[in-house]
C-alpha cells in the first residue's frame, strides 16, 4: 500500500472513531515558534503551565527519533448549554468555561490519538509514534495551524473553518513520511473584536497574550486573586470564553457530535453557595470528571467567593462569616473576608474587626483591613 493510500485510509478511519478534523504537519523543526516562545519568555508573558525545555517544544525529532510527520486532530465541543438553569437571587451560580463541559477533553482525546497510533502500528509495524494533548511537549497550536486545521485568530485560538474555535486538539508524533496538507490563510482580516473584548487587556496585541493577566490563567492559580482582578473575573469560576464569544467566526458555532462533552448544566453552572462548604470527597465525586478540576477544590472555591461578591448575594454572608471564623486555609478565609466587606454593612464591620484581633496570618489581616475599607467607605 502506498503512503497515499495509507494516509487516506487513515482520514476516513478517523471519521469512525469520533475525529471531526484530521491534518498532516511536517515533523520539521518550528522555527518561528522557537522565537515566538523566546519573545514570550522574555517578555514574561508566560503561563507557567507550558513544558519549560523550548528546544523540545519545537523539534519534534526530540520526541521521536526519525519524526517524519505529525497528525494533528480537532474535535468540535458544544458552545450551548441544552436548558441552562437560571442565575436567579436565591440561587446565584458560577460558570465552567465550555472547555471544561462534559467529560475531561484530555481523556476523550487520548482515546482517539491511541486508536490512531494502533491503526498505523498495525500498518507499518517499524513505525515509531507518540501521541499528545495540552500536557505534552509541542504546542498542539502551532501543530494544528501547520496541519491545515486551522488559522491561528488575533484571540490565539486556531480557529477552523468548519466548527469556529470551540475545538479540541492534540496529535500523533510518527516516523511515517506522510505528504503535508496546506495551512490555511489567515481569515482574521480588520476584525479586532477579541482584542478589544478581553475584560483586562490581556491580548496585547492580535496574537499576543500576557498570560499574568488573562483571567483564564487567573482562575487556576491558587493564592490571593490581585485586587484588580477580582471585579474582573465576574462568576467565573474556571476559564474564560470572552475572546471567543464576541469572535464573527463562532456565531452560530454549537456542536454537540460527542455524547461525552455534553455538559451537565448543575456542573457546569452550578450553584455557588453549596460549592464553599463541600468536602474534597464531595467536589471530586461531583466535579473530579471535569477539566476545571485539575488544579483542586481551593481555586474554585476562592473564585466562588469572588463571585458571590460580584452579584453582592447577602445570602452567602452566614457561610462566608463561618469561612472567615473556621477555614483553615489563609486564601479562602481572606478572600472571604474581602467578599464580606464587598457585600456587608455596619453589623459585618464588628465581626471583621473580632476576625482581625483573632487572625495570625499578616496575609489574612490585610484581606480583613480591605474588608472593613469597604464598609467603611459605604457610611
Ligand atoms: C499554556 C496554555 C494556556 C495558557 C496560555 C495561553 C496562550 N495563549 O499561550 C492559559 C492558561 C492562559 C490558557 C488559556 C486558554 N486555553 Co490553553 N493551553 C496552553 C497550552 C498548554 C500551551 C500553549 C502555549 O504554548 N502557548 C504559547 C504560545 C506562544 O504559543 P501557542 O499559542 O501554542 O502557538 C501559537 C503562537 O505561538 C502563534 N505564533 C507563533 N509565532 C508567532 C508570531 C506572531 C507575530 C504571532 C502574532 C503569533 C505567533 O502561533 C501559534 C499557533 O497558533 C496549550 C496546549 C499545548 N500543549 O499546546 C493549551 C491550549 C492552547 N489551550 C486551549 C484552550 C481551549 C484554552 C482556553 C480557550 C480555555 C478557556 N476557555 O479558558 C483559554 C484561551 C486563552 C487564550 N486567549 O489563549 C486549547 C486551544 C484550542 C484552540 N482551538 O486553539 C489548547 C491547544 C489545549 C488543547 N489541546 O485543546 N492556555
Ligand atoms: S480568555 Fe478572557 S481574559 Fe484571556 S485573553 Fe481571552 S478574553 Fe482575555
Ligand atoms: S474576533 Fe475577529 S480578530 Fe478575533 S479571532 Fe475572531 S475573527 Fe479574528
Amino acid at each position: 500500500m502506498s503512503l497515499a493510500q495509507l494516509k487516506d485510509e487513515l482520514i476516513a478511519y478517523s471519521k469512525t472513531i469520533g475525529v471531526d478534523k484530521i491534518g498532516f504537519a511536517s515533523a520539521d523543526p518550528f522555527l518561528q515558534l522557537k522565537d515566538r516562545l523566546l519573545i514570550q519568555q522574555e517578555l514574561g508573558y508566560q503561563s507557567g503551565f507550558e513544558e519549560p525545555d523550548i528546544e523540545k517544544r519545537v523539534q519534534p525529532g526530540k520526541l521521536v527519533e526519525g519524526a517524519r510527520t505529525i497528525i494533528s486532530i480537532a474535535l468540535a465541543y458544544p458552545s450551548k448549554m441544552k436548558d441552562p438553569p437560571k442565575s436567579t437571587r436565591e440561587d446565584r451560580r458560577g460558570i465552567f468555561c465550555r472547555a471544561s463541559w462534559g467529560k475531561d477533553y484530555h481523556d476523550v482525546l487520548r482515546e482517539r490519538l491511541k486508536k490512531i497510533e494502533e491503526f498505523l502500528e498495525e500498518r507499518l509495524p517499524e513505525s515509531r509514534t507518540i501521541s499528545m494533548v495540552d500536557t505534552g511537549e509541542l504546542s498542539d497550536r502551532a501543530v494544528a495551524e501547520r496541519a491545515g486545521i486551522g488559522w491561528s485568530g488575533k484571540n490565539c485560538a486556531i480557529i477552523t473553518p468548519e466548527f469556529g474555535s470551540y475545538v479540541y486538539l492534540g496529535e500523533v508524533v510518527t516516523t511515517i513520511p506522510f505528504e503535508p496538507d496546506t495551512p490555511i490563510t489567515e481569515q482574521c482580516g480588520t476584525c479586532n473584536k477579541c482584542v478589544d473584548a478581553c475584560p483586562t487587556g490581556a491580548l496585547i496585541q492580535g496574537g499576543q497574550l500576557d498570560s499574568n493577566k488573562c483571567i483564564a490563567f487567573l482562575t487556576q492559580t491558587k493564592n490571593f486573586l490581585p485586587d484588580q482582578y477580582r471585579k474582573k473575573l465576574g462568576n467565573r469560576l474556571y476559564g474564560c470564553d470572552t475572546c471567543q464569544q464576541v469572535c464573527p467566526e463562532n456565531k452560530g458555532k454549537d456542536f454537540h457530535i460527542h455524547p461525552e462533552m455534553e455538559p451537565d448544566s448543575e456542573i457546569a453552572k452550578p450553584k455557588l453557595i453549596p460549592l464553599l462548604t463541600m468536602s474534597n470527597r464531595e467536589f471530586k465525586e461531583k466535579f473530579g470528571h471535569v477539566s476545571g478540576s485539575w488544579r483542586g477544590k481551593k481555586p474554585i472555591q476562592r473564585n466562588a467567593i469572588i463571585a458571590l461578591a460580584h452579584f453582592k448575594d447577602k445570602k452567602a454572608l452566614p457561610v462566608l462569616i463561618d469561612l472567615l471564623k473556621k477555614d483553615p486555609r489563609p486564601v479562602i478565609r481572606g478572600t472571604a473576608a474581602w467578599a464580606i466587606g464587598e457585600i456587608g454593612s455596619l453589623e459585618e464591620h464588628n465581626i471583621l474587626n473580632n476576625a482581625k484581633n483573632a487572625e495570625k496570618d499578616d496575609d489574612v489581616v490585610r484581606e480583613i483591613e480591605k474588608g472593613l475599607n469597604l464598609i467603611e467607605n459605604k457610611h
